[in-house]
């Protein structure tokens, strides 16, 4: 019998609600009538990006009065990948993103500081570069490419999956089709072990593992569970080789147009939500990592050490694309 998927049933709720509220506006409304903004996001409804965009359409609607509805488009609906989501965002035809930072490099390369390979210690060292003066600067940055950036939330730590192989060390990992993101700094790290990554769409890639023409992909615990990857993937190796955050983005266009004090709440609220959406990730990762076993998948724990020399060898193209003084300045606030 053909599952249908719950976000099939909650695309069909949102729509209803979109089409009873007015359906979405592409600008803010006259006064006193309701402006519709659409929210799109790549993962399922149960995945964390979901479960705070929710709370934070709560916050939206209950602080300014119902004057502005936001409505949940998950699951891919509204594009393939989020760099595709990003530019419709750009243009402003979808009004906000909740998805990772991973695309975003294309659009303003300052940002793509964040996406180095072993980077980040651990969940305290992310939160006070992101939530300091080092993470608002590059949230700022993006504004000159058409998003306003309200706040980090989170994605998580990117860990490999494949199909064909046990893989341990970096040498395992030789001649594998690995699919990436969209992202340079990605692709430079996944060469220099050797790897044969291939930038792929997120929409794209269940069907591409399903069908075998790529053999893994990385991603944190949270996306491989919701997203069902043990399905199509047996291997799980806990790299931990990348941390990569999540962001909320509204479209400048329709920034500029909002008024002061709904600014003063969608930013308000979007930095409060954040806690708690990183928070549902960091403490559901060792019961999904567990499941994901139960399902049938080998986790291999591995040496960091030896993964984090395997793509140091990348560090001196980084240091030139971003400045050595740059990158040493996120090591050392600890
Ligand atoms: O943001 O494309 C990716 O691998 C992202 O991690 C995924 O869409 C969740």
């Amino acid at each position: 019998m053909k599952r249908i998927k719950l976000s099939s049933v909650l695309y069909v709720f949102t729509i209803i609600c979109a089409l009873s509220c007015g359906g979405p506006q592409e600008k803010p409304t006259k006064e006193g009538s309701k402006w519709i903004m659409k929210l799109a996001t790549m993962t399922p409804m149960s995945h964390t990006y979901n479960q705070g965009a929710l709370k934070f359409a709560e916050l939206i609607r209950e602080r300014t009065g119902g004057r502005i509805e936001i409505v949940l488009y998950p699951d891919g609906q509204l594009g393939k990948g989020e760099r595709e989501i990003l530019e419709t965002v750009q243009q402003g035809t979808i009004d906000i993103y909740v998805g990772s930072t991973g695309p975003l490099g294309g659009f303003n390369s300052s940002i793509g500081i964040l996406d180095i390979p072993f980077l980040f210690l651990d969940h305290t060292h992310v939160d006070k570069v992101l939530d300091g003066p080092i993470g608002r600067q590059l949230l700022d940055s993006l504004e000159k490419s058409g998003f306003k950036a309200l706040a980090f939330w989170e994605n998580g730590f990117r860990h490999l999956t494949n199909s064909k192989r046990p893989v341990k060390t970096p040498a395992d990992v030789r001649g594998l089709k690995i699919r990436t993101m969209e992202n340079k700094i990605h692709l430079t790290a996944w060469k220099a072990i050797g790897a044969n990554p291939v930038p792929m769409p997120w929409g794209e890639v269940y069907t591409a593992l399903h069908q075998k023409t790529i053999d893994g992909q990385e991603n944190p615990i949270a996306v491989i569970h919701s997203s069902r990857l043990n399905e199509v993937q047996k291997y799980l190796t806990l790299t931990q080789h990348v941390y990569s955050p999540a962001v909320v983005i509204v479209s400048a266009k329709k920034w500029q147009a909002m008024k002061p004090e709904d600014q003063d709440i969608f930013l308000k609220a979007a930095l409060e939500v954040a806690p708690y959406q990183r928070k549902l990730g960091r403490d559901n990762e060792a019961k999904q990592i567990e499941e994901l076993k139960q399902k049938g998948m080998h986790v291999i724990e591995i040496d960091k050490t030896l993964w984090r020399n395997a793509m140091s060898s990348a560090l001196a193209e980084y240091e030139k694309q971003f400045g050595k003084e740059n990158i040493q300045a996120i090591v050392n606030t600890r």
